[in-house]
């Protein structure tokens, strides 16, 4: 498939493999244990990570509907039953209905894509995703000329789910998408991560990608997309609308209200390593920026 984007990242610049797998249990391990000793960080690099490691660790905490902060989600993620999977098109589409995932795959061509991945709580990785464009998923599905919005929803099964016991956020998980947003070359629907299949915790078997968002718009075990003209009411934007908007777009200019997004702690390479400055749409300005031409990208953030 021709690349309508510039990729200035390749495999040197990937987190390392056994620091994306292990980044929470290293975290919490770094907290209580001596395992910071054994990396081989001085006793100030520790003390430092003493004061913030009970965030650092439910911070990283990412696939809330199974447990939001002791419980590791990857002790919880494999209750969850992915075959078969099905995954409903519906609203403003020529042929709605439910597509199973081997319809799906029969009709795709993956690929690898190496993006950066950032998270609102300003931790980044660099990750090799393969997948496919979610605009070839949207064209099979054959999108209406009303349709203006992409709406996403995320498996809610509360007996294989423990976390959705709890009113942390709208159940199912929402996101969404603007149509232009969702039809761009870089918004990637996710099968798999590092050559192999997602694992239930990534959001196995389907997941959204969009690398230039925070990392919350990259919703995870997808079983309904809605077109629709209307503007969708996303889960982390019900919860808290003022820290977190629809866009979600990347922005070292606009802080979260609790922090600054001017910089972020790149995971791997040492625990340690500096913060290194965000980009502006986490690098990916040059394909992006003409989609919020004219937007005041602090109202609409
Ligand atoms: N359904 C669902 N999708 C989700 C989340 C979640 O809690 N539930 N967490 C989001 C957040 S905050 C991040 S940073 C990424 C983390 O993806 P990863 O665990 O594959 O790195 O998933 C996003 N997608
Ligand atoms: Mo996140």
């Amino acid at each position: 498939m021709a690349h309508r984007w510039k990729n200035d990242l390749s495999a040197a610049d990937v987190t390392p493999e056994a620091v994306f797998w292990n980044r929470r249990k290293i975290l919490a391990g770094l907290a209580g244990s001596g395992l910071a000793a054994m990396a081989g960080q001085s006793a100030q690099a520790q003390a430092a990570l003493e004061t913030n490691s009970w965030d650092d660790v439910t911070n990283y905490c990412n696939f809330y509907e199974f447990g939001t902060s002791k419980g590791d989600p990857a002790a919880n993620a494999h209750l969850m039953t992915t075959d078969p999977w099905s995954v409903e098109i519906t609203g403003l589409v020529d042929r709605p209905g439910s597509y199973t995932l081997g319809d799906i795959l029969s009709e795709m061509t993956i690929e690898e894509r190496i993006y950066r991945f950032r998270c609102v709580e300003a931790w980044s990785m660099v990750v090799p995703w393969n997948g496919f464009e979610l605009a070839d998923l949207l064209n099979l599905a054959g999108v209406q000329n009303g349709a203006k919005y992409v709406a996403f929803e995320t498996l809610l099964r509360r007996e294989e789910m423990p976390g959705t016991r709890y009113p942390v956020l709208e159940w199912p998980y929402r996101e969404g998408l603007r149509l232009d947003e969702a039809m761009h070359p870089l918004t990637l629907m996710a099968t798999g991560i590092f050559g192999k299949p997602l694992p239930n915790q990534n959001g196995a078997p389907l997941r959204l990608v969009v690398p230039w968002k925070y990392g919350y718009k990259s919703i995870k075990s997808i079983v309904k997309i809605t077109l629709t003209d209307e503007q969708p009411e996303t889960s982390w934007n019900m919860a808290n609308g003022r820290e977190y908007g629809f866009y979600s777009n990347v922005n070292p200019n606009v802080s979260h209200p609790r922090w600054s997004q001017a910089s972020e702690r790149p995971l791997g390479g040492g625990l340690f390593a500096k913060r290194k400055p965000t980009l502006m749409f986490n690098g990916y300005e040059d394909e992006v920026a003409s989609l919020y031409e004219g937007m005041d990208l602090k109202k609409y953030h």
